[in-house]
């Protein structure tokens, strides 16, 4: 068996997906997702200029080997842009072996461990009560977990997690303004003031039940994070997203000492090397990778075991940024995976994206049934495709108040 062919997409509904479709001289083909959000245009350059020259005549079953000859071979490993694309090889490649063994893919990764994946939304609001109102949103919807974010009394812009109009029910569609980033203000003592209190009052409101997630967006200093945690302990957080920029992994160990709040990180990993010492130290609960940036199914996997031995679960990155190429492939790992906790979810399925990406999965009551097609159960239909287009978009630039240069 050899792989014939290979093209790469750029476009969407509101997203500039990065699809990559692996033709095969049996006529099987797999489709992979190497989207990396507002930096399309590089993973796209990436296949075309250096990984798909090299898969042409290769036997896809070897996912392995080829998986080993991309990132090893590549000298300089990892990073967002070559994994992104690595990552997308690997899902297409895990999408033909499944279609030839005529099996929805969880199969082999080792069949069903439950019947569907737990899924929170993002609900936000440019303030409290509205913040409410979209966590009521959700709940009529079946949700039993939400990621919750608002507006600051008193900062400037509205802060991270909530579009200008404050709802995230259509946060899916990205600011497609340029490649020139808008800017927003960060007061981290208000946020501090103001976040615990505003989550307690949800707490109370809402009752014990509803599993709420916080996100820090990587905003505090180590010090600041293990105070914010230690005052949110009462709100018995599901998690604590993010608390400090995951590049000093140290600076968890501060936050462990002086709170219990579940912790999770990881979206912006691109390895098992990312992860290793936050897993084998136990600094983290949940593990926040996706499968596109961190390479694909098969280091992910590898991933997941590992973060099983340390009591680490699973809570993959489903912002809009993924297609629902990646969302599959995540949502057969979360079925199988012993040591699953849950799945972020964006609403993904807008007519115009059902139409791209065909697809019989299933999301009801806030839970993914998976769909038993063979593969990754997600087709991608080339006519709907050629309706878009490559659109610069940019993540906002965050400053504190006196100009400083702040994490997004
Ligand atoms: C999340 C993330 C996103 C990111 C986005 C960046 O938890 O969903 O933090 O909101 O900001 O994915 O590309
Ligand atoms: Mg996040």
């Amino acid at each position: 068996m050899k792989i014939t062919e290979a093209n790469v997409f750029v476009g969407g509904p509101g997203k500039n997906y990065v699809t990559l479709k692996l033709m095969t001289d049996q006529g099987i083909y797999g489709l992979g997702d190497a989207t990396l959000n507002n930096r399309e245009t590089l993973p796209a350059a990436y296949l075309n200029d250096y990984l798909i020259p090299n898969l042409i005549g290769r036997d896809p079953r070897n996912s392995e080997d080829i998986w080993q000859y991309f990132y090893r071979g590549a000298y300089f490993r990892r990073g967002p842009i070559a994994m992104a694309a690595l990552g997308a090889v690997d899902m297409a490649l895990w999408d033909i072996k499944a279609k030839l063994a005529n099996l929805p893919l969880y199969q082999l990764l080792g069949g069903k461990s439950r019947e569907a994946a737990l899924l929170y939304a993002h609900a936000t609001g440019p303030d409290l009560n509205s913040l409410m109102d979209s966590i009521d949103f959700y709940r009529e919807q079946g949700y039993s977990a939400v990621r919750v974010q608002c507006g600051i009394p008193g900062m400037p812009t509205t802060g991270y997690g909530v579009d200008s109009q404050g709802d995230s029910n259509r946060q899916y569609i990205t600011d497609f303004s340029g490649i020139h980033p808008r800017e927003e203000i960060w007061d981290t003592d208000l946020y501090m003031r103001y976040m615990p209190d505003a989550l307690m009052r949800i707490r109370e409101h809402f009752g014990p039940e509803l599993k709420l997630l916080h996100d820090v967006h990587h905003r505090l200093l180590p010090r600041e994070a293990a105070e914010f945690a230690k005052s949110v302990e009462p709100v018995k957080l599901f998690w604590l997203e993010d608390p400090t920029p995951a590049e000093d992994q140290n600076a968890l160990k501060l936050l462990r000492q002086h709170s219990t709040v579940p912790i999770a990180i990881g979206e912006v990993f691109n390895s098992i090397w990312d992860c290793k010492e936050l897993i084998e130290n136990e600094l983290i609960d949940f593990i926040r990778v996706a499968v596109t940036y961190a390479g694909g199914i098969t280091p992910v996997k590898r991933i997941v075991d590992l973060a099983a031995l340390h009591h680490v679960r699973t809570g993959f990155h489903g912002a809009p940024s993924h297609s629902p190429l990646c969302m599959a492939a995540q949502a057969h790992l979360n079925v199988w995976a012993p040591n699953f906790g849950i799945q972020e979810y964006l609403t993904l399925n807008t007519p115009e994206c059902d139409a791209l990406f065909p697809s019989q999965h299933r999301v009801a009551g806030g839970l993914h049934y998976i769909s038993d097609a063979p593969g990754l159960g997600v087709d991608f239909d080339e006519n709907e495709a050629k309706r878009y287009s490559y659109q610069p978009g940019s993540h906002p630039i965050v400053r504190l108040r006196d100009g400083t240069l702040w994490n997004y």
